[in-house]
């Protein structure tokens, strides 16, 4: 698809939309061979909304049958570009030998698409008839493809990532034609958990980076254009308070920029774009896809899972996580991610003997393949471990792993009494950096969060606690939620939480990997949200707080031999922005004097014991 095009646009772009949704589905990346002659026939046409408003459509058509065929469809923002025959089968490769008929179209206001772009466009006031939105885009295409193809009248969409957020919109008021979904990385909530936000921290390097991009013309623009350091830890700190993106760069005229500013809360506005009021019911069979390491959209595919399987009465709804980043399911060879070693081809195996036959079956009327409820990826064993149900229920042995005094972490509860705690000192000043610097706009954001956490180990402002080595597996498999009692010396602040592997020191099937400290999970809450997402409040000085950072899911086998790591910290620069630890209404509006530097207690005794709460296999 457009990865050509993207790839033109280069750096941050590149990087953060590296797979982009643009590679939409298959597109095994990586793959330089001499495209052979491909059996399709390209056409290209403007198709009309019910508003009248012409979207630039492209329809591949196979050339070697003449039987009707189903229609896959794919719909991006990221633009469609050239693709040609060729091109399409080489990116689809292992969709070709079942013909589908492949349709790309640029969406509303994106590309050679006509009409105004709204990013993540909220779904549609039903009582107004002449109102518009993904869901009704999309029906209309199909409404003109099954009128201009020579179709078996199914069509199935799949995406990643925006893509796939698109493939969702899809099922809110789905064409009856519409049989069948793969969205990949779709995000959910954009406040709580996927690209712009989490736990109601600004993502400010990825919120920046993606708006100037989108929102700069109807095509991709680079931030490279604004942002000249080669190391964007400085520029972001250069840059100050979130006021003088508008001040120097925006000047107010980015709709999405806009959107941050004026709603730093969880408020309808975000509500109103996330996905829980409206995925009431299943309409669609849907493949849900994550990836353990997708460093833009994990958070999404998990809730959408969740929230379809609510109403999933006729089992139509699965989920399929494997050891993945962003698009890491449409990469060539899917057996390494960064220096990670997972054993076998998993993005091949996702395609081939999952993904593929999904499709055959609600799209071509195959028999229905032996799908489990939730396909899991097991790291550590490197296994696929089929579930009955997601989280798993079976076998499980809820447990704590408390942090303990000398920097120790165990599974034995420390006393009733004491208070107990470590501390540090955040300084918005220097910021802990969320990879090691230099962090070039260009590359490692596709892999930041399989990175060695070494370089923040001994930073003075991170804490860490670490376990003995294991003397048995440690099998984890659900939703890890982790629990601070800690206290500030400000009155606002982020707790970022991370949890790691740490690979033996004498490791032997990798020395490349000795000693690795390997996050297998990680995110940030803001205090002045502990007690409501809606109304933050500041936090009393001074005063221990309980902060609870939950996260989506969790499928592991730390090894014997292998320790587990947590670290605390409060910033992670500049993928989060900075807090000022001064209680402000907006931070959007803070100025540079309400950045003030706060001394950090994390408590581990007595009533106030850190912990985090661990979901464990027992021994079946
Ligand atoms: N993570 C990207 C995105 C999706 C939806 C909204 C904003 C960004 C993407 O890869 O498409």
């Amino acid at each position: 698809m457009n990865y050509e095009s993207i790839r033109k646009v280069g750096s941050a772009a590149a990087g953060l939309l590296l797979v982009l949704a643009a590679l939409v589905f298959a597109a095994p990346q990586g793959i330089v061979a001499q495209d052979a002659p491909a059996p399709y026939a390209k056409s290209e046409s403007m198709v009309p909304m019910r508003d009248g408003v012409r979207l630039f459509t492209r329809v591949f058509t196979p050339t070697d049958t003449d039987e009707k065929q189903a229609i896959l469809m794919i719909r991006t923002p990221y633009g469609i570009g050239e693709t040609t025959p060729e091109q399409i089968a080489r990116i689809l490769a292992d969709l070709v030998p079942d013909r589908y008929i492949i349709v790309q179209q640029d969406i509303r206001g994106r590309f050679k698409s006509e009409g105004q772009f709204v990013m993540l466009r909220q779904p549609r006031d039903r009582s107004d008839n002449s109102a518009i939105d993904e869901s009704t885009d999309t029906y209309d295409t199909i409404e003109w493809l099954l009128k201009n193809t020579n179709s078996n009248g199914r069509v199935g969409i799949a995406g990643t990532s925006y893509g796939a957020w698109l493939a969702v919109m899809a099922m809110l008021d789905p064409h009856p034609a519409l049989k069948a979904i793969v969205p990949q990385a779709s995000p959910a909530d954009m406040w709580i958990g996927d690209d712009f936000h989490h736990n109601g921290a600004f993502r400010l390097s990825y919120g920046f980076e993606f708006t100037y991009m989108m929102e700069s013309s109807k095509e991709m623009t680079n931030p490279a254009n604004v942002i000249d350091n080669y190391d964007v830890y400085e520029w972001y700190l250069k840059l100050g308070p979130l006021s003088n993106v508008d001040k120097k760069y925006l000047h107010g005229k980015y709709p999405t920029w806009n959107d941050f500013v004026n709603h730093p809360d969880y408020d309808a506005f975000w509500k109103r774009q996330a996905f829980a009021p409206w995925l009431n019911r299943v309409t669609v069979p849907t493949l849900n896809v994550a990836g353990w390491w997708d460093q833009e959209d994990f958070y999404g595919p998990i809730k959408i899972y969740e929230l379809l399987e609510r109403h999933d009465a006729n089992n139509q709804n699965f989920l399929v996580v494997g050891p993945w980043n962003h698009g890491g399911w449409s990469r060539a060879d899917g057996s390494k991610l960064g220096p990670i070693d997972f054993g076998s081809n998993t993005s091949a195996y996702f395609r081939d003997e999952i993904r593929a036959p999904f499709l055959r079956h609600h799209l071509k009327g195959a028999p229905a393949p032996d799908l489990a409820e939730a396909l899991t990826f097991r790291t550590g064993r490197n296994e696929w471990v089929k579930h009955k149900a997601w989280p798993p229920r079976e076998a499980i042995e809820d447990k704590k792993l408390y942090f303990r005094e000398d920097r120790g972490l165990s599974f034995e509860a420390p006393g009733t009494s004491g208070d107990g705690y470590d501390s540090y000192i955040s300084d918005p000043d220097n910021p802990v950096p969320y990879r090691a610097r230099p962090i070039p706009l260009r590359a490692g954001w596709s892999t930041w969060l399989v990175d060695d956490q070494r370089f923040a180990t001994n930073r003075p402002d991170v804490v860490t606690w670490v376990t003995d080595p294991l003397e048995e597996d440690v099998v984890i498999s659900g939703k890890v939620i982790a629990n601070l009692f800690a206290s500030t010396t400000g009155t606002d602040s982020d707790w970022i939480f991370k949890l790691i592997d740490v690979y033996p020191e004498d490791y032997e099937a990798d020395p490349a990997l000795r000693g690795y400290q390997l996050m297998i999970a990680g995110d940030v809450f803001r205090g002045r949200y502990r007690n409501s997402f809606e109304k933050p409040e500041p936090i009393p000085a001074n005063t221990v707080q309980l902060y609870q950072i939950p996260f989506p899911a969790n499928d592991l086998v730390f090894r014997k031999g292998h320790r587990i790591m947590v670290q605390v910290q409060s910033s992670w620069f500049p993928v989060i922005d900075r807090n000022p630890q001064t209680f402000v209404q907006n931070i959007f509006k803070a100025t540079e004097s309400d950045f003030r530097t706060a001394t950090q207690r994390i408590y581990r005794s007595g009533r106030n014991a850190s912990h985090i709460a661990v979901p464990v296999e027992t021994a079946p």
